[in-house]
């Protein structure tokens, strides 16, 4: 071995991303992935799925499934993902990324797989009891972005781990089967406003669809009433907010309600600071929910619309998957080629 660093992939910059059928998209979805999404898919070639594969490694109800498949789809509509430019498939319908998760199961180790903190963060006290799936869940999804090449991985700063991880497991299948530049090896899209969006009732944690509290979360579905209640019940602190980003460092809870204000309008922390600076939390309430209400009211309409039709978005789905495998299935095909498979 030489010190040089492999050559470097020379294809097509592509972004591929998805979200899990697993419970009702919230703020943090939206301002993590959602907004990303619909502004990249006009910077190159844009590749959304629906990951159904990956929601099954916790219990889903199979009568309900297929309805939150459609429910994450008309989510990505409503926020803007348009299907005439980018892809939108459901992750089961192009068996391509199965398949290669098969061998990168065989590529990763599984000291990387053990350091992962989001299957400890869910496999909580009892790991033995959970599906061998949510352990190698990365792997999948290392599977979901190479068999894209993809370049670009828009994802809230949670995915940061598992994206290092596919950057882990590209590196050791080039250099392995020395194809030095046969998977791309870019890093995580993972950071700018809205990246780590935080509970509403304790600012350590993150916003999660699986906190039981539902006031922890504004659900893309709630209505202006819900998402002014949340607001005004959001834990915070006495102080008025400060003038610089330094003061607020030690406080979670209103860190997190300036971050989401800055994410909304599209402004920095700083510049909400300065025009907040002084007043307190009863003055700026309002205005964040105000703010809410009129960027989310809107996307949550236009998913009660789409959602109206389900055929439409059906045969979007079946749309995106044919456009999928056309581009998913030359990629197992040359991996089956270089691992050596009687069958490639
Ligand atoms: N709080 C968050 N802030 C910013 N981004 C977030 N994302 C999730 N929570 C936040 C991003 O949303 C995308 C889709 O996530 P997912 O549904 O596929 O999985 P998740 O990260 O497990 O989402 P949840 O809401 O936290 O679900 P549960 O409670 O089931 O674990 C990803 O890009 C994620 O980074």
């Amino acid at each position: 071995m030489t010190d040089q660093a492999p050559p470097a992939f020379t294809g097509p910059k592509r972004v591929l991303s998805g979200v899990q059928p697993t419970g009702d998209l919230h703020l943090g979805n939206y301002l993590g992935a959602l907004v990303k999404f619909a502004r990249m898919q006009h910077e190159m070639e844009t590749f959304i799925f629906v990951a159904d594969l990956h929601a099954i490694t916790q219990w889903q109800d199979p009568k309900l499934l297929k309805n939150q498949v459609r429910e994450i789809a008309a989510a990505y509509l409503a926020s803007g993902v348009d299907p005439k430019v980018a892809t939108i498939f459901p992750q089961s319908a192009v068996p391509e990324h199965t398949e290669l998760a098969w061998v990168f199961n065989c590529v990763a180790r599984l000291g990387w797989l053990d350091r992962m903190t989001q299957f400890k963060d869910k496999a909580g006290k009892h790991k033995e009891r959970e599906s061998v799936g949510l352990y190698t869940y990365p792997v999948l999804q290392a599977a979901d972005i190479l068999v894209y090449k993809a370049t670009h991985v828009p994802v809230g700063d949670d995915q940061r781990q598992h994206l290092e991880l596919t950057r882990d497991i590209a590196a050791k299948f080039n250099h392995d089967f020395e194809v030095p530049a046969f998977f791309p090896l870019r890093d995580a899209v993972s950071e700018g406003p809205g990246a780590r969006v935080m509970s509403l009732r304790d600012g350590s944690a993150k916003m999660s669809k699986s906190d039981p509290s539902d006031n922890s979360r504004i659900n893309l579905t709630d209505d202006a009433d819900a998402i002014a209640q949340k607001i005004r019940k959001a834990k915070t602190d006495p102080e008025p907010l400060p003038e610089t980003l330094d003061e607020l460092k030690a406080r979670p809870e209103a860190q997190n309600l300036v971050g989401i204000y800055a994410a909304l309008d599209g402004r920095t922390d700083q510049d909400v600071l300065s025009e907040f600076a002084g007043q307190g939390f009863g003055a700026f309430k309002p205005k964040l929910a105000d703010l809410a209400v009129a960027k989310l009211g809107p996307v949550g309409g236009d998913m009660r619309r789409y959602l109206s039709d389900p055929a439409e978005i059906d045969a979007i789905l079946a749309a995106g998957a044919a456009h999928a495998r056309e581009v998913a299935a030359p990629t197992l095909a040359e991996v089956k080629k270089i691992v050596g498979y009687w069958a490639g």
